[in-house]
């Protein structure tokens, strides 16, 4: 089976990838210590800083020589990363891909050098690159259940009358920005009590959260509901909320995801209402699955992250947990 594959890849290799049906994917040989590559899209938020350690905290106890690169935010930057990784000679890459297009031709060749990539915490467009095929496995959340608990614990928990909701989502054309969306738009269309006003990206930052929930609010001063993809943009719009005036947790109603320490906080100071979680802690489960991959077992083709909730029920149990 391993020699079929190994020549497979090779097949691919001689005739060019466009010519020709897909190769199985390229198997991991065992070995005592395997030269990983983590191609980081870039580490200007905490969630991004603590993953990027969770790898390099799990490298000397899963036998892992880590190449880890920052493409400091540019997708162009992290198609160049993974292609100096390629260069390098690395048995396996994890690749959280920052959009959902611009990576893929980056897998696909590292499919063709006989790489096997797992992504890791974001996906790519699944009409252009698929599990199994072209990659292993997607290991990550559910984005689209996460938007939609959100959705559901505003609706069980917003006291008003009429809900005005302003929208901060993610970096544009990224798997969590799309799903996160589509899963609150869908699950808060069910109330009519409930209306998005303004839906605008904020990049998964706080500083840009924070500016935009300024623009946003003198658009729309009667909002009284933010929703926001991460809570870095959550915590930049409380900012801009109490500049102008307004009390986050008293006459706005502030709700997001991820789980960090200041999102945990906010929560416990009454800022904001709800987190829920989506886990920056990959390195172990990397770890694991990469040993099962190559002791020669069929990968699941998503290997789905569980996630909590936390508010002002758990916030504290959590708070010297996070990150
Ligand atoms: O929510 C966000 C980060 O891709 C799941 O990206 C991840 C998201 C996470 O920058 O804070």
């Amino acid at each position: 089976m391993k020699r079929r594959n190994l020549l497979m890849a090779a097949t691919a290799l001689s005739l060019g990838m466009g010519s020709m049906v897909a190769a199985e994917l390229p198997p991991l040989e065992q070995k005592e210590r395997y030269r990983v590559g983590f191609a980081q899209m870039e580490s200007n938020n905490p969630w991004r800083i603590a993953e990027t350690k969770s790898f390099m905290d799990t490298a000397e106890s899963c036998n892992w020589d880590l190449i880890a690169t920052d493409a400091a935010g540019s997708a162009a930057k992290q198609v160049a990363d993974v292609d100096s990784m390629i260069a390098q000679g690395i048995d396996i890459l994890f690749l959280p891909p920052r959009e959902e297009k611009p990576l893929i031709p980056a897998v696909k060749k590292a499919k063709a050098a006989g790489i096997p990539t797992f992504l890791v915490d974001r996906s790519v467009d699944p009409a252009a690159a698929q599990p199994g095929t072209d990659f292993v496995a997607f290991l990550g959340s559910d984005f689209i259940d996460q938007g939609r608990r959100v959705a559901e614990w505003t609706i069980e928990n917003f006291e008003g009358e009429k809900g005005i909701i302003v929208q901060l989502e993610g970096t544009t054309g990224s798997s969590p920005a799309n799903d996160r969306k589509s899963g609150f738009d869908d699950a808060i269309a069910a109330d009519p009590r409930f209306e998005i006003v303004a839906s605008q990206t904020g990049d998964f930052a706080r500083d840009l959260g924070r500016q935009v929930m300024e623009t946003l609010l003198q658009a729309h001063p009667e909002v009284n509901i933010v929703y926001a993809h991460n809570d870095e943009m959550a915590i930049g719009a409380i900012q801009a909320l109490e500049l102008a005036g307004r009390k986050p947790g008293e006459d706005v109603l502030v709700v997001s995801i991820d789980g960090t320490r200041d999102a945990l906080q906010a929560i416990i100071d009454g800022k904001m209402g709800v987190t829920v979680e989506s886990s920056p802690f990959f390195g172990p489960l990397a770890c694991e699955v990469m040993n099962r991959y190559a002791a020669g077992e069929e990968i699941e083709h998503w290997v789905q992250v569980q996630d909590r909730i936390f508010t002002q029920d758990n916030a504290a149990d959590h708070i010297d947990e996070a990150y």
